[in-house]
């Protein structure tokens, strides 16, 4: 065995060389691993004793990927495609040995290779879209020659990896492995090639699988179609199709070339920039700045949910599907009965959709028990309070709960606003108690807002925070204050979006406005879908709000066919002339002075203040960093990925043009827009949010 550099080796078994990369955590194609594979590949090919050379990686995966921290500084050499030619050039078989996840420029290394072996647990993709970017290294031209333009296209715009068997099964993968025995398996491989004298096969060199879309420009017109929907406001994706189609339309080395200015291009954009940004946000989210990786942990291995409403049923769904046995409690056989088969029929809707098989939907029921018996909690490793918004009504379930959960259980309140310390206060064991506030609906937004109390144990924050990735969430710790971190910001939307319509744009106007810059849905189609009635009561509304109005006239929101908006049969939204009249006579009753608003003011007095109150949430320590507080965008209410959060896109817009606006509004509109001192300070720095 001979070092190579620090993170490559080199050893020779008998005729076949094994150059073997081993740098944790995923083997990233950084310049050092670059290096070792191009220095490896030399030796092993220049050593007259080795007929066949394999690469295989320690560690936990295959290649995972170009090194996403190098992009953006100077590149240095060995440049990728310069290993890669090497490689495929190389004078002997060169077998690339898989496992784990070979995705992007690991996939890529894998396809010069002239075959591959790969165990049957690991995964091939090309994940570069979820990046704003296509791949960069030959991805575009060598998988559709292998696999077809559809199914190259399929893999590269889903960025979804495909196992080991399938990839067999395309011919991407030559020889599938014993688990555990990949390396003699590989070797055993490279030595038969050698006895049959087996040919160099280059992907490059192949056409046939591209034969059927030649002349056929319709196909990758169909899958733009099929694909606009999903990619709106994206880019990369139609340089991916663009590739794809020069795979077909050009020369390989035409294409590669294409393929690398297309790629270089979309590494320098500002959505690229922003999704690599969430890529690490997200995983960023999980670093508790005073707990360490050492921190006692509770099993968490039975659940207790109380209240089996909207959320109830969602929560409980997340831990069903994780495997984890729930007790549901709800006061009223009707009501439990109802959550029950709603679960049941959310279950079942996915296994329709194929999702999911029926013997996995009895699965996940089967380890469901309700109960009308609130003491059936009792034996819950953590307990998850989901009943009405009311903080009498939960400070009186948590004293209940105090009395009958086990000592050590967690207890969780599920609350969107309300105070965790005053609810802690009325249990003997506030330690135990923190905020677990899921985003509607439960089973779906991946958000998890984990709101740390005053009193609230390290082991007990470390156990959800950890918990939160098992049951398919991203778990942002927040601190207590009123709507936490994500709810705070959106009271400063929705307060704007409220003023612009009484100032003289519509709902409609500043709905699309929203839409148009990314979010799935704008302020007033969100209100319809929530209900304009909650908090509302009939006793005490007296016409003195737009809300008010609209509920007392019925119009509620979707559940009634008609909110700000006017819904047919299948809930399409359609503007209302009646709300606009209701509108128009309301600012006219409160003297509002009308004017046509244009869109800049529009996004921009309904972005700047959720800036705004994000710079003060961080100033306050109520979240821990500002990609927090755009992986709870992002994850809790889809602010557009490309777009990297509210705090990333405040430093793309320019800090000091967001202070110049929000100081223009306080002038012209009050207090709402007064400058964060935090704002204020990064601005006079020329500093940048992301750039703490
Ligand atoms: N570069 C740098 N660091 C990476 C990385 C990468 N590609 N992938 C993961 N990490 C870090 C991650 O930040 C975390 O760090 C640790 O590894 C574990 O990751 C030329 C240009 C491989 C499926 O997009 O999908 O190739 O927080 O927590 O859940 O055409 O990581 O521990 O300090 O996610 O087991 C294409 C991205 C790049 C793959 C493992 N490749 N990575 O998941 O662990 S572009 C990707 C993943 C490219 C070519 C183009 C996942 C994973 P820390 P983790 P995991």
């Amino acid at each position: 065995m001979a070092a190579i550099n620090p993170v490559a080796e080199l050893t020779i078994d008998g005729e076949v060389a094994t150059v073997t990369i081993n740098s944790p955590p995923v083997n990233a194609l950084s310049q050092s691993v670059r290096d070792g594979l191009k220095r490896g590949v030399e030796a092993a090919a220049a050593n007259e004793a080795v007929k066949a050379i394999v690469i295989i990686c320690a560690g936990r995966t295959f290649i995972a990927g170009a090194d996403i921290t190098e992009f953006g500084k100077p590149h240095a050499p060995p440049y990728l495609p310069n290993v890669l030619d090497l490689i495929e050039n190389a004078s002997k078989p060169v077998v690339a040995a898989l496992h784990g996840t070979a995705l992007g420029g690991g996939f890529e290394v894998a396809l010069t290779a002239h075959y591959r072996i790969a165990v049957p647990s690991a995964k091939c993709g090309l994940p570069e879209i979820k990046l704003g970017l296509i791949p960069g290294a030959g991805g575009t031209q060598r998988l559709p020659r292998l696999v077809g333009v559809e199914k190259a296209l399929d893999v590269i715009l889903s960025g979804t990896p495909f196992g080991a068997r399938e990839a067999k099964e395309w011919g991407v993968v030559d020889e599938l492995a014993e688990e555990g025995k990949l390396h003699e398996s590989a070797l055993a491989f490279a030595r038969r090639l050698i006895a049959e004298n087996a040919p160099l096969k280059k992907v490059r060199d192949r056409s046939d699988k591209l034969e059927p879309a030649r002349g056929h420009p319709e196909i990758f017109e169909a899958i733009r179609k099929a694909n606009a929907r999903k990619f709106r406001g994206f880019e990369a994706w139609e340089k991916a199709i663009e590739s794809v189609r020069n795979a077909v339309d050009l020369p390989f080395d035409e294409g590669v070339l294409k393929e690398r200015e297309m790629f270089m291009a979309l590494l320098a954009t500002t959505q690229s920039k922003a999704q690599r940004h969430v890529f690490f946000a997200e995983r960023q989210t999980a670093k508790i700045a005073d707990i360490g990786p050492d921190e006692p942990i509770r099993p968490i291995q039975s659940v207790g949910v109380i209240g089996a409403g909207t959320m109830g049923d969602g929560i409980a769904m997340n831990f069903l599907a994780a495997g984890i046995p729930v007790r549901i409690v709800e006061t009223s056989k009707e009501a439990l009965d109802r959550g029950v088969a709603i679960m049941r029929r959310n279950y079942e809707n996915t296994a329709k959709k194929g999702r999911l098989t029926m013997a996995e939907v009895e699965e996940r029921m089967g380890r469901l028990a309700p109960s009308l018996d609130f003491g059936a909690l009792a034996d819950a490793d953590l307990v998850i309070e989901a009943v009405y918004e009311n903080m009498d009504l939960k400070k009186s379930v948590f004293e209940r709960l105090d009395g009958v959960a086990k000592p050590g259980a967690i207890l969780a309140s599920n609350t969107s606003y309300l105070d965790i310390d005053e609810i802690a206060a009325r249990t003997k064991r506030p330690e135990d108690v923190l905020g677990m506030h899921f985003f509607s609906p439960a089973n779906v937004m991946r958000l998890l807002e984990i709101v740390r109390g005053a009193k609230t144990s390290k082991s007990v924050l470390a156990t959800i925070a950890g918990l939160a990735p098992k049951i398919g969430k991203v778990g942002v710790v927040v601190g207590v204050c009123h709507g936490f971190v994500g709810n705070r910001m959106l009271a400063e939307r929705q307060r704007e979006a409220m003023k612009l319509i009484l100032e003289g744009a519509t709902p409609w106007d500043v709905d699309r406005v929203i839409v148009d810059f990314g979010m799935p849905m704008g302020p007033f189609a969100m209100s319809d879908l929530a209900g304009l009635d909650i908090g509302w009561s009939a006793e005490t509304s007296k016409r003195s709000t737009i809300r008010e109005i609209l509920c007392e006239e019925g119009r509620r929101g979707q559940k009634t066919s008609a909110g700000f908006y006017d819904y047919d049969e299948a809930r399409n939204a359609k503007p209302s002339a009646h709300v606009e009249e209701i509108i128009r006579n309301f600012a006219a009753s409160k003297g509002v002075a009308q004017r046509k608003i244009g869109d800049a003011e529009i996004l921009e007095r309904c972005t700047y203040p959720m800036i705004n109150e994000g710079a003060k949430i961080l100033a306050e320590g109520k979240a821990q960093r500002a990609s927090d507080i755009d992986v709870v965008w992002i994850y809790g209410y889809g602010w557009p990925v490309y777009r990297g959060g509210p705090m990333f896109y405040a430093d793309t817009v320019g800090l000091t043009t967001v202070l110049d606006k929000l100081r223009e509004f306080e002038v012209k509109f009050g207090d709402d827009f007064k400058p964060a001192p935090l704002l204020e300070k990064l601005a006079a720095e020329g500093g940048a949010f992301s750039k703490p």
